[in-house]
């Protein structure tokens, strides 16, 4: 068996995906996300015109060979582009191994290892009255658990919190890309952020109960010294987690929140290798790591760190937004099935559009993910339907402070 081509497609059903398509001499055909918010056209650029000649010819079932050959055989290794285009193609080769072996993925990495796996839904809102409705439509939708995202007294505009009395095509989370050439601008104030974010948490507590599994995203925008505050004073609400409370590429800061509070942390939507977690996990700084498929270099990656991750207690928590396509959030649900340590998976819910496009075998019931039992990955895009939503810029919002200057995301 060999592969024929290599067919990279740019579609925007609400949001863009890039989506390689790797077709056998047999007919066979895999699919691999390899959606990179904001910077979509590098990675298919980069898919495109450096990758895809270099796949044909070769067996699609030595997936560990062919993941060695682009990451190690690149010189130029890792980085968010590289490895995103190597997670499409490690993707598309496990999608085209369960369908030749018609198995689904998760059979091939050890067979499922519990019947569904916990997934967490985003509930925010402007004022506690419209965060209280949104907690409670996830917990209808059957959520057994929920993100909880507010906005700031100080803080004119701020990410991750729908505004509900605005028309949005995303029913219950947000869209992280606004479309535009240009990204749109927030701003961002610390010290408001802190006195605030455990008064939102003591009203969820007191109006929700004790048991409900509630996290809470900071997006890598506090110093490692304000992290520690943060989570100090989120420990009487007992928080599932505290998710990028710093930028991680000061590793040394995590031991720093470490040291002053028991508050879980979960890092590491941003990281794209196991390098990246070295630290992290083998001086237990974190307790959840957070890397998705699609951004890590694919399937073979993913179970690798969640290996290494185990010998720590370490649990996972992958990154399931909507930048990441339903290609991707299959590739990771067929590995959190398989893994011994599973933690918690983020579920954002694609758009009505986006799932019409991609046909999918994902399932969502009583609060559990499963991904299905069709052969391979179970997701197939619509391609004739997919010409219908050509790529359109679309970027993350920035963050300035009240002075003007640039914050970190
Ligand atoms: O592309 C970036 C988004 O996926 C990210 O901002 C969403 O923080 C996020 C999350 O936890 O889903
Ligand atoms: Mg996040």
């Amino acid at each position: 068996m060999k592969i024929l081509s290599a067919e990279v497609m740019v579609t925007s059903p609400d949001r863009n995906f890039v989506t390689l398509k790797v077709i056998t001499d047999d007919g066979v055909t895999g699919l691999g996300d390899a959606t990179l918010n904001g910077r979509e056209l590098a990675v298919a650029s980069y898919l495109r015109d450096h990758i895809a000649p270099l796949l044909i010819g070769r067996n699609p079932h030595q997936i560990e060979d062919t993941w060695q050959y682009l990451y190690r055989g690149a010189y130029w290794r890792r980085g968010p582009v590289t490895m995103a285009a190597i997670a499409a193609v490690d993707m598309a080769l496990w999608d085209i191994k369960g369908k030749v072996a018609g198995l689904p993925v998760y059979q091939l990495l050890g067979g499922a290892y519990r019947v569904g796996m916990l997934a967490y839904g985003h509930a925010s809102g402007t004022t506690y009255a419209s965060l209280s409705e949104s907690i409670h439509a996830h917990l209808e939708r059957g959520f057994l658990a929920v993100r909880v995202q507010s906005s700031v007294p100080g803080i004119r505009k701020l990410y991750g919190v729908v505004n509900h009395s605005e028309p949005s095509g995303v029913r219950f989370g947000y869209e992280p890309a606004d479309r535009g050439t240009r990204p749109v601008e927030e701003d961002w104030d610390s010290a408001a952020y802190i006195r605030y974010v455990p008064k939102v948490f003591e009203q969820v507590r007191q109006e929700f109960g004790a048991e409900l599994p509630l996290l809470h995203d900071a997006h890598h925008r506090l110093t490692p010294i304000e992290a520690a505050k943060l989570g100090q004073r989120l420990e009487p609400y007992d928080m599932f987690w505290l998710e990028d409370c710093t930028p991680a590429e000061n590793q040394q800061g995590l031991r720093l929140v470490r040291q002053h509070t028991i508050t879980p942390l979960a890092i590491g939507e941003v990281f794209n290798a196991v390098w990246d977690f070295q630290q992290l996990i083998s001086e237990q700084l974190i307790d959840y790591v957070r890397a998705s498929a699609t951004h890590f270099g694919g399937i073979t990656p993913l179970r690798k760190v969640m290996d290494f991750a185990a010998l720590y207690q370490i649990r996972s928590g992958f990154h399931g937004p909507t930048d990441v396509s339903p290609v991707g959030l299959a590739a990771q649900l067929h590995v959190g099935l398989a893994i011994h340590n599973f933690g918690i998976q983020e579920y954002m819910e694609h758009s009505d559009a986006t799932n019409t496009v991609f046909r999918q075998n994902m399932t969502f019931r009583n609060g559990l993910m499963h991904p299905g039992e069709a052969p391979g990955l179970g997701v197939e895009l619509d391609e004739e339907l997919a010409a219908n939503f050509p790529y359109q810029a679309a970027y993350l919002p920035v963050t300035r402070l009240h002075d003007g200057s640039m914050h970190d995301w």
